[in-house]
């Protein structure tokens, strides 16, 4: 059975990540079925994913500490390996996902969310990389990702003295979008999903490729990118249909992801 359980509302996948006795933490088999739901998302019908975890209490309270205890090192990179690998796959997936955050997000939780385009929060979400207490690094991509969405500073602070921040503070520091209400989340990730939904999906899909390419670049390279992006929408139906739905002041559009 699933450790993820796949929603499909509309035009969006609601992916929650379910392993209640541990806290929704990431061991093997979870990694495996995240990258599994993941995969088997209709990307022509589907426009954007949320990611959450279930109950109340936590998105996901790190890699699964019970199983990393007895690793070695080649069992530890290998572990690594299969992490980093999810988490790419997740911050390369063509479409949107947005983290819908609803509780700790530790170690892997905070990673996993960082992997993810968006990230909204409850009011009782927790974040941090509590990794230096357990004598281990961040291993899947919390250096890397956390000093890139914060300042470099706040990065190291969380990490070097294992700091928990709370959902306002995370606001505060630009690592979540927003704050809601435990109850208010869903609705407005479904909100936020259905807003991205709304627009021409191979545009949407052309601007996270070029914002993500972009950031590893140079502004010359970058700047290439955007360009090639760009040219590539005026071969879509798309483009001639939300300009011609301006030209005739049409409200109604009619996107079909060609
Ligand atoms: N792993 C395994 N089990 C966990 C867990 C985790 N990360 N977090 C919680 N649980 C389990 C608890 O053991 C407990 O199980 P039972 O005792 O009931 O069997 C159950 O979930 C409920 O947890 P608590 O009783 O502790 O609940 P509390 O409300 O008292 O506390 C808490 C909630 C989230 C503050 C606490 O559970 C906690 O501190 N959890 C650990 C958080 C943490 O340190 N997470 C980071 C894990 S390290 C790498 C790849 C990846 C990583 C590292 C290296 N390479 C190999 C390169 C990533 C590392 C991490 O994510």
């Amino acid at each position: 059975m699933s450790n993820v359980k796949t929603e499909v509302q509309g035009q969006v996948a609601i992916l929650t990540i379910s392993r209640p006795k541990a806290l929704n933490a990431l061991n093997s088999e979870t990694l495996d079925d995240i990258k599994a739901a993941f995969e088997a998302i209709d990307q022509k019908e589907i426009r954007a994913v949320i990611l959450t975890g279930d109950g109340d209490k936590s998105f996901v309270a790190g890699a699964d500490i019970a199983e990393m205890h007895g690793l070695n090192k080649e069992q530890g990179t290998a572990f690594g390996k299969k992490g980093n690998d999810v988490f790419r796959y997740i911050e390369t997936f063509p479409i949107p996902v947005i983290a819908a955050v609803n509780g700790y997000a530790l170690g892997g939780g905070n990673e996993i969310c960082m992997s993810c385009d968006i990230r909204l929060a409850s009011d009782n979400a927790v974040f941090g990389q509590p990794e230096a207490g357990l004598g281990i690094t961040p291993g899947f991509g919390g250096t890397q990702r956390l000093a890139r969405i914060v300042a470099p500073g706040i990065a190291k602070e969380i990490i070097y003295a294992t700091k928990n921040i709370k959902a306002d503070k995370a606001k505060e520091i630009g690592l979540v979008n927003e704050v809601y209400p435990q109850a208010e989340l869903m609705p407005a990730a479904l909100k936020l999903a259905n807003k991205i939904a709304a627009n021409a999906p191979i545009a949407v899909r052309e601007c996270k490729k070029a914002i993500n390419d972009g950031l590893q670049v140079d502004m010359d390279k970058a700047i290439v990118i955007e360009e090639e992006a760009f040219g590539r929408c005026f071969e879509t139906a798309d483009q001639k249909e939300g300009m011609g739905a301006f030209l005739e002041k049409r409200k109604d559009k009619h996107f079909i992801n060609a």
